[in-house]
């Protein structure tokens, strides 16, 4: 089966627990499970992981650029300031989907811009925890 990595930003962790309105009620522990279901239904081998470091974070898309591995990547804040990450995403190999839970257009002003958009291969915001599965299945059409 073929690898993907869904990579979860800082905070993310913390989903279900706070702003609900904007995060929806959907735990951490939930998205794992809707992310591996998805990727069972679609052939995937599907490994999702969080971090709240920027440097364990470009460690994991090094690791997916030297063996390939598509990734479907939520940079929670770094979206909108982190050279390193978008940096390290310019290296990936394979495919890249950007996902937001929140519409981040619709949000702040400081969350409309991303600097990880011009090197992905497309973006979903504001389909809540969905656009994970719908990033999946497109990657799954286009691996
Ligand atoms: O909408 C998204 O998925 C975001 O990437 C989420 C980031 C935010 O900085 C981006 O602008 C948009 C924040 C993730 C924080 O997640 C929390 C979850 C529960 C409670 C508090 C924060």
């Amino acid at each position: 089966m073929s690898r993907v990595f869904v990579l979860n930003g800082p905070n993310l962790g913390r989903l279900g627990a706070r702003e609900p309105l904007i995060y929806g009620s959907t735990t951490h522990a939930d998205l794992v499970e809707l992310c591996v279901k998805a990727g069972q239904e679609l052939g995937l081998d599907v490994e999702v992981r969080q971090t709240d470091s920027e440097g364990e974070m470009i460690g994991w898309l090094h690791e997916a650029a030297d063996a390939e591995i598509p990734v479907v990547l939520n940079g929670a804040a770094w979206t909108h300031y982190s050279i390193a990450i978008r940096d390290a995403c310019s290296q990936l190999t394979s495919k890249l989907v950007e996902v937001h839970i929140s519409n981040i257009h619709k949000r702040e002003e400081f969350r409309h811009h991303s600097v990880i958009s011009a090197v992905a291969d497309g973006v979903i915001a504001g389909l809540g925890v969905t656009g994970y599965a719908l990033a999946l299945r497109w990657i799954a059409e286009h691996r």
